[in-house]
């Protein structure tokens, strides 16, 4: 396979787009575009402070990387999930948090960029998966609280340190699998929230996804050829899921029909924008800020997080 631009040997070979490219310009190719889609979608100007969440994975690290290769001002932001003592799977968790800590901040050291830490344990008393069991929510997998302390944690950190938007590395397989698991169940304000941009609401910091349209094999190419040390075990929690489930279906399709994912999501958001989701109920709840965080809540009491915290509170463990 030749390169598209040069004639040479390509490194990647991107069937979605009858694209090869030798390793130098496939590196050119990635920033490109991700500004191409940066502008398209009207994430965030120069001018505007990032804060990229950085879990040590490919993909979040790569964003970061790629942000700081075209200028823009973007710091990082790793939350540690922590672990518990308790669990059968706690040598897998700690080696998953150590390694993605240490990765994330190795990356910021040697490019010199700003990576805000945030400990969950340290800040709420307790890990991830012991907030999870006193909830009592998700039976038995901790990521319905992870996801919740998590949105909590960006958008506090976001608003408290002036961030104009808060980044995340979703790539295309991620949102095409959100897509597809909202269509089976036809969520529509799920539907109707799930783009490239969610703009600031309520004290609610705009969200960005700047590598929403490259699939995760050319983001795992752009992190290798870059020489980007990431973690490449997923979090031992994420084992089953039904996101990954879905991927797996997905991938089935694309390598039959090359393109099909992409398609799935562009011809998505076309539709969005010209309104064929216009008649779905409204998509916004009545949002108060809590009286505790301040952060928007659809409760007229404390928000979830709030509620979850309260609950630690109440049941200190022994
Ligand atoms: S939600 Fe669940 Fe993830 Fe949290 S506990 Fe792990 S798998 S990290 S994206
Ligand atoms: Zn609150």
């Amino acid at each position: 396979m030749k390169c598209k631009k040069c004639g040479s040997k390509a490194s990647v070979n991107m069937r979605q787009h009858k694209l090869a490219l030798r390793k130098d310009h496939y590196l050119e190719w990635i920033p490109e575009q991700t500004e191409r889609f940066i502008k398209k979608y009207d994430m965030f100007r120069r001018e505007e402070k990032i804060l990229v969440a950085v879990s040590g994975g490919k993909d979040s690290l790569s964003l970061w990387d790629i942000l700081q290769r075209l200028g823009y001002q973007a710091d990082g932001l790793y939350i540690g999930l922590g672990i518990d003592g308790r669990r059968r799977d706690v040598a897998l968790q700690r080696l998953y948090d150590a390694e993605s800590h240490r990765l994330a901040e190795k990356f910021a050291s040697e490019r010199s960029l700003n990576l805000h830490v945030v400990d969950i344990q340290q800040e709420y008393g307790q890990a991830i998966p012991m907030l999870a069991d006193i909830s009592h929510r998700g039976q038995g997998k901790p990521c319905a609280v992870c996801g919740l302390v998590k949105r909590h944690v960006m958008n506090r950190i976001a608003r408290d340190l002036g961030y104009d938007a808060l980044a995340t590395g979703h790539n295309l397989d991620d949102e095409v699998a959100a897509l597809f698991g909202n269509t089976l169940q036809w969520a529509g304000n799920f539907l109707l929230r799930q783009s490239p941009v969610l703009p600031s609401t309520s004290g609610l910091a705009r969200k960005v996804k700047p590598l929403c349209r490259f699939y995760e094999r050319e983001m795992a190419a752009y992190a290798l050829l870059r020489g980007i040390e990431y973690i490449y075990e997923e979090c031992p929690f994420a084992e089953g899921s039904t996101s990954i489930y879905y991927k797996e279906l997905l991938n089935r399709l694309e390598t039959d029909k090359p393109g099909s994912k992409l398609a799935f999501y562009l011809r998505f958001l076309e539709a969005r924008e010209t309104g064929l989701f216009a008649a779905a109920p409204a998509s916004a709840p009545d949002l108060h800020p809590c009286p505790n965080c301040g952060q928007p809540t659809s409760t007229d009491d404390l928000c979830s997080f709030c509620r979850l915290i309260g609950k630690v509170s109440a049941n200190p463990l022994p």
